[in-house]
Formats: structure tokens, sequence, C-alpha cells
């Protein structure tokens, strides 16, 4: 077992300044692999003037100097995929395969289109007699979940730093150890001291000491909504812009003449993948009354293949969920669904077999869902599938936009143009068609309560930007 008693902050390795720690839990075994210093209020501090003192520097370097870096971090991210890999699966559970081919790969993939934005950015435009610059936004506050947990991190701290903006990174508490290694890398590229600093430690001791300190001007947030709608009472009292991506209760719309088959696999890869802990997965099947059965028959037999075991085995499919509180959470969904009157067709709340430890929970789908029932208003955040009926279009698109998410979704029709026409008309944020492919140049973020802006991409830089105007 590690035990780090150290904070990055400044450019260096500090000793914490807390002699609290946070124990880091296995999902599979249950057992505790390391401990992090649980960081207060002092940490924040230390690591927030860290920052503020490199801002007016950092801020005012040109393209080339923030490409040099955030070049060399990418290149680090690329060269430990390995070891990114072993540790998401240490602290997360996340199968070696998906840890890899997903959990590590799409943060390099999203640091890549990154280098890319920033190269091709324009910072200055001409308007009339007004000349206008993108200037940073100042202190960045970055609060990151567990459930991808380097992702998170990439996703803004790539496009805060480079748009100018230090950052003060305070991760999740189940998932610190990628974020250190995330550190190390930082540390190897070589950034100016204090333009990345990182306080590990709880959300509500670090956390929020970190969004209500005045010298943040900026809280970039991913979590749960209940913690976002706070962060956005705190920061409105500081006036410090907020940039929030919150849960989600995405839609799967199976339009008839679309291959249902298919639609209906790549619903059931999306729902349990991660366990089910994806933000943005399609955790509700939209499928007309006429193939409902038919969908629900598919969908049982291929829940099958979803069989719970050792992450770090790699023919296992689907993992444990993060912890003890997540698995009851989850648990407690299924048998709330059961006693509203859903019909179990796979899975269930009890223990998988054969598993003695871990925070295993069964790939669950759920029959004869109604669009009021709570499992089909809220976020499980576990492998489980709901399956709701609908009598025509517009009726789908009345229960697709009947939850207070817009996060993701997804379309499947006879042809691209009409499964299009349905998205277009659903409020949420990024909607793949007749199952597209995940675009890391895409804007990814939320409508309703999902959140406040956008992540990736151009309008993901854009976020980190403040803009001034000059008149001639
Ligand atoms: O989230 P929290 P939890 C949803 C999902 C999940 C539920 C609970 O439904 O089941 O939230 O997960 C920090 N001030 N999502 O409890 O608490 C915390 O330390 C400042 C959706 O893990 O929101 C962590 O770094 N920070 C989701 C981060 O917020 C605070 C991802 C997220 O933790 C804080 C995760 C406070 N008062 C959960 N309290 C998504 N959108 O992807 C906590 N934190």
């Amino acid at each position: 077992m590690q035990e780090y008693s150290d904070q990055y902050i400044g450019g260096e390795w500090r000793p914490a300044l807390t002699s609290e720690t946070v124990a880091v839990l296995n999902p599979a075994t249950e057992e505790v692999i390391a401990t992090v210093p649980a960081g207060g209020a002092e940490d924040v501090d230390a690591a927030v003037r860290a920052a503020r003192a490199a801002a007016r520097a950092w801020g005012a370097t040109g393209r080339a100097e923030r490409l040099a870096p955030l070049t060399r971090l990418r290149d680090g991210l690329a060269a430990r995929q390995q070891e990114i890999a072993e540790t998401i699966v240490a602290e997360l559970g996340a199968p070696i395969g998906f840890a890899a081919s997903v959990q590590a790969a799409l943060p390099l993939a999203v640091a890549g289109s990154y280098l890319e934005v920033l190269a091709g950015y324009e910072f200055e435009e001409q308007v009339g007699n007004s000349t206008v610059y993108a200037e940073p936004a100042g202190v960045v506050a970055a609060i990151t979940p567990w459930n991808y947990p380097l992702h998170q991190i990439v996703a803004k701290v790539f496009p805060a730093l480079a748009a100018g903006c230090p950052v003060v990174l305070k991760p999740a508490e189940d998932t610190p150890l990628v974020a250190r290694l995330f550190a190390e890398l930082v540390h190897e590229a070589g950034f100016p001291a204090g333009v990345f600093n990182l306080v590990t430690g709880r959300g509500p001791e670090a956390g929020a000491a970190l969004a209500e300190h005045p010298g943040v001007d900026l809280v970039s947030f991913t979590g749960s909504t209940a913690v976002g709608r706070w962060i956005a009472e705190v920061a409105g009292r500081g006036v410090k812009r907020v940039a929030l991506e919150l849960g989600g209760k995405s839609a799967n719309v199976v339009l008839p003449g679309a291959d249902l088959e298919r639609a209906v696999n790549v619903n059931l890869a999306n729902v349990f993948a991660n366990s089910g802990q994806t933000c943005s997965a399609w955790t509700r099947l939209l499928v007309h009354e006429d193939q409902y059965e038919e969908a629900v028959a598919i969908a049982a037999k291929a829940a099958e293949a979803y069989l719970p075991g050792d992450p770090a085995d790699p023919a296992t499919r689907l993992g444990p969920v993060v912890s003890a509180k997540q698995r009851e959470r989850v648990r407690s969904y299924i048998t709330g669904a059961l006693a509203e009157g859903a019909r179990l067709v796979a899975g269930g709340a009890e223990a998988p077999e054969g598993l003695a430890k871990g925070y295993y929970v069964r790939p669950t789908v759920l029959a004869d869902v109604t669009p009021k029932m709570t499992v089909a208003q809220e976020e499980v955040f576990g492998p489980v599938l709901a399956i709701l009926a609908y009598r025509d279009e517009e009726h789908a698109l009345e229960i697709a936009n009947g939850t207070d998410y817009g996060l993701a979704g997804s379309v499947w029709a006879a042809d691209d143009q009409s499964a299009a026409a349905f998205a277009r008309r659903m409020d949420t944020g990024q909607v793949h068609i007749n199952g597209g492919r995940f675009n890391p140049l895409a804007p990814f973020g939320g409508y309703k309560s999902s959140g406040v802006g956008r992540e990736l991409g151009r309008h993901g830089l854009a976020e980190f930007l403040q803009t001034k105007s000059l008149q001639y």
C-alpha cells in the first residue's frame, strides 16, 4: 500500500498542510490500496495563491509557448498509457480492456484535439473600428468526478492551460491516483511553476474551499446535479464564471424502419460500459409498441454476455461499480423500479453469484417502464437499462424530452435524414445518429439541468476565455 503525504503546488510536491488522509479502495477487492492527503482550506489556499502568482505571465504567453509544454504533456500521456490503464483498473474497477481502449485512450485523443484547436484558434478579430481579443478567464478551479477519472481532468486542464489560465485541480476522492500520475506528467512537461496545481481531498472540504475561494475566477465542475447547483450558487455570490457538466437520463430512440437488433445491441454496450457510470449513457431505450416485445427479448438475451467479473482479467466486460455507496444506490433503484411496476427481464438487485468480494451489480434490464417512474426520471449511474414503449413519433419525442436532464441521446431510423430531423427536436446537447462515432472535436454538454457550458473542441477552449475590445 502506498501512503502519499504531499500535494503538487507551485511546481513541486509539498508536504500536505493537513495530517488527515483519504483511503483509496480497489472496488474489486475492497482493499485499501493507497492513502492520499485529505486537503483542507489551507492546502487549497496555498494552491490558489500559487496559481494567482503564475496567472499574469502564463496569460501573456503566445500560442507557441503554450503549445510546446502541452505537446510534451500529450506525449507523456501517450508514453504512460499502460500505467494509466492499470491505475484506473485498480482505483475505479474498470475492466482492463475498457480502461486501455477508452479510459486511457480517450484523454489522449482529447489532448491531441486541443493541440489542433489551439494551433488554429483566432484569439484576435477585427470588428469595424474595434479589435477584439480573447483573453484568459483567470484562475480556474477544476473539480472532477471518478467515472472517467483522467478524461475529466484532461477535458478541463488542457483547454484551461491552452487558453492561458492556471489551474487548481481537485480530483474525486475515490480516484486520486491517476490525478497524481497526471501531475507527474505535467511536472515532466516543464510548465512554469504554479500553472498547474493538485489538491487531493474530499468534496465538502477541499472541493468547497476551492469553489468558495475569492482567488478563483472560474469553476469548472463535473459531478452530481445537487453539488453542481450548490457550486453555481456559491459562484454566483462571488461573481465567478461556472461551467457545469452534470447528470443525464439520455434516451435512445429507435424509430420504425431502423435496424432494431443493432440499435438494441449497441444500446446495451453503451449502458453497460464502465458499469453504467457514464453521464451520457443511453439509460432509456424507447421502442415503438409494435416492436416492444421483440426489443425486450433481444436485450434480455444480449445482457447475458455481460457477466460481472474481475476487472484485471482481459476477458471481463463488466467490472464492479466504484464504491459500496454507489452499489447500494444502484440496487435501491432496481428494487424501487420493481416496486413501481417495472418487469425484470435480466439481472436484478441481488449480488451476482460467485463473487464474494467487490462492489458488483448484475447487468439489469427493466421492461414495462413508464415515463413517470423514478427509474425513468433519475440518474441511476449503474448497469441498468429501462425500456419504454411509445405510440408514435410525437409520443416518443414527448418521452425523450420529458425529464429534467438533456445531456446526450441517440436516434436510429431507416435513414440519417429522418433520424437527424427527430434529433433536432430533442432538448439535449449531443445526439448520435444511427450509431455515429464519438468525435473529440464536437462540443459536449447539457441542456436543462444537465449543465452549463460546453467541453471539447473550439467551444471547450472558448469556455476559458473572456473578451476585451479596443475601439480606434
Ligand atoms: O458525486 P459528487 P458523487 C452523479 C451520479 C452519481 C452521483 C453521486 O448520478 O451516482 O452523481 O456521485 C466533489 N463542493 N454523477 O457523490 O459528490 C467531489 O469531491 C465542491 C454524475 O461521487 O458530485 C468530486 O470531486 N466539490 C457525474 C466531485 O465533486 C464537491 C459524475 C463529484 O462528486 C462538493 C459523478 C462540494 N460541496 C457523479 N461535494 C457526471 N456528470 O459525469 C462533492 N464535491
